[in-house]
């Protein structure tokens, strides 16, 4: 049984402990690998490699970084086929996605923040002549990046790549339940030279890895769950360190009779969707206007039912594996908690046995649930799967209402020909990200987050590196010839 390893230093090591976790593949459910079961010894040693590493990694050249990030990004893509299949047998997604997505972004991430780095901006003032203020944004330190497992190593090098790129060294901590893309990840590191201690990967469960990485890093950013990202805030609070936290969502896609209708129906569809429903931007609550609400809910539903579910290796299947049974057993209480309030199932529901030698695998069917209410638990909370509700609106002030009555504030997508009202809705709906006649249209340079209990603090661009850099302010006084 293959062990994956620890990254520390440039060496791949085994836990201190010799502790290990089982990774099974939600594709067939096979136990296919054993994941370290770190301890805070074994984040220990990661942050001292990390901690040495910063000297001269914290005070090298742009132009140095720059290579190095480079180097990195080119090996990412020398790989690539290796990580894809390996992406989706560990997360259970489509391997078209993780193609078309989720792989090429990795290296994606290291040449944006690469070249957006060279062009970080200081400031200065100038006081009349009598002194002159300038900026400084020196790195910080040891960042921990704390990952999910939705979009396992497009989510960890997201954090990886701006963190170093400004001079931070990293301690990561990906997901236990899908690890082996940061393991592969490890490799091409080590197997470019990249310089030791700048990127260490420690494996693990979140309340002991995690939770370590928290306590000892000098700056956190965390992708995850609302409550989990509760707990990383109040731990980083204590010690007043940096912390940024992209949460869950609740998104709401909202249709007016005044859409590009069969536009409109594709990409509700691919929000509803795509990766399983296992994205935090994903449309899982449906607002659509009353005049053509009945329309929507037949042309909808008919398309959930052609979406195919099954192998993720077949090109033709539209959905694959969830990435865990317990997920799994999540999402179909979610929906039987609905059913049990009145909700009507249109299609879906269940869990989806495969045959052969997937039949072990964890899938489910796309599903569609109507006559719920907006503050029913189905609606309140994410269930972050295969699931939609639809509800009708009157009016904008309703819709409006509506989308808002929720603790999250991620995203929205709104549907409308109406550029005022597409305005207008847009400046009144408390989400951090609007899509207007469109989903998941990704510019990076764009301040990536959302408000409420979705998180703190943006990503990308700008946002990515002054978050993982301090800002001083020196003032230098200018005496008068006379
Ligand atoms: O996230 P978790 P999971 C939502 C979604 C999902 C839920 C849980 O609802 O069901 O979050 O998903 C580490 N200190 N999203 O289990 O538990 C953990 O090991 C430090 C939305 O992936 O939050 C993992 O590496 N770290 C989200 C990471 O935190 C801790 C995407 C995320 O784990 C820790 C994924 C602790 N005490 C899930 N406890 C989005 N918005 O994209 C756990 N971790």
């Amino acid at each position: 049984m293959e062990k994956i390893c620890n990254y520390i230093n440039g060496c791949l090591v085994a836990p201190k402990s010799g502790e290990y976790i089982k990774n099974i593949s939600p594709v067939d459910g096979v136990h296919y690998s054993l994941i370290p079961n770190s301890t805070e010894d074994d984040v220990d040693s990661a942050v001292e490699a990390a901690k040495k590493a910063f000297v001269n990694w914290g005070s090298s050249s742009k132009k140095v970084r720059f290579n190095w990030l480079m180097k990195l990004a080119d090996a990412i893509d020398d790989c690539s086929e290796e990580l894809i299949i390996a992406e989706s047998y560990d997360n259970g997604k489509p391997e078209w996605l993780a193609r078309k997505v989720d792989i090429p972004r990795c290296s994606e991430n290291f040449r944006f923040f690469a070249t957006a780095m060279l062009h970080h901006k200081t400031s200065a003032f100038d006081m009349d002549g009598e002194a002159l203020n300038y900026t400084l944004n020196p790195p910080i330190g040891v960042a921990g990046c704390i990952s999910p497992w939705n979009l396992p190593l497009y989510l960890l090098t997201w954090k990886i790549a701006p963190a170093i790129a400004v001079g931070n060294t990293v301690v990561a901590k990906p997901s236990e339940i899908t690890p082996y893309t940061a393991y592969l990840f490890s490799k091409i590191c080590q197997k470019i030279n990249f310089p030791k201690g700048v990127i260490n990967i420690i494996h693990g469960y979140g309340d002991t890895a995690g939770d370590a990485v928290v306590r000892k890093c000098d700056i956190i950013s965390f992708t995850g769950g609302t409550k989990t990202g509760r707990v990383v805030a109040a731990s980083a609070a204590k010690s007043f360190k940096k912390c940024s936290l992209e949460l869950g969502g609740k998104n709401p896609s909202i249709v007016f009779k005044d859409c590009d209708f069969e536009k409109t129906i594709k990409t509700v569809l691919r929000s509803a969707f795509t990766n399983q429903g296992q994205v935090c931007l994903c449309g899982s609550r449906i607002f659509v206007e009353k005049d053509i609400y009945d329309k929507f809910i037949r042309s909808f539903v008919e398309k959930a039912k052609e979406l195919k579910v099954g192998d993720p290796k077949i090109k033709h299947n539209d959905l694959g594996a969830i990435v865990s049974e317990a997920h799994l057993k999540n999402i179909i209480e979610h929906v039987d908690n609905a059913l049990k309030k009145g909700a009507k199932i249109v299609c879906g529901g269940k869990r989806l046995k495969l045959t052969g030698k997937l039949c072990g695998g964890f899938y489910m069917s796309p599903t569609v649930l109507l006559n719920t209410k907006n503050s029913d638990p189905i609606n309140q909370e994410e269930v972050f799967g295969p699931v939609v509700t639809i509800i009708s609106f009157n009016n904008e002030r309703e819709l409006v209402e509506l989308s808002n009555q929720t603790k999250y504030g991620l995203s929205a997508s709104i549907f409308t020909n109406d550029v005022s009202k597409a305005h207008r809705l847009a400046a009144k709906i408390d989400s951090g990200l609007i899509w207007i006649n469109s989903w998941l249209l990704r510019d990076l340079r764009i301040p990536f987050g959302g408000m409420k209990s979705s998180g703190i603090g943006r990503e990308g661009g700008n946002e990515s590196l002054n978050f993982f850099t301090e800002t001083k302010n020196i003032c230098v006084k200018i005496e008068n010839k006379d």
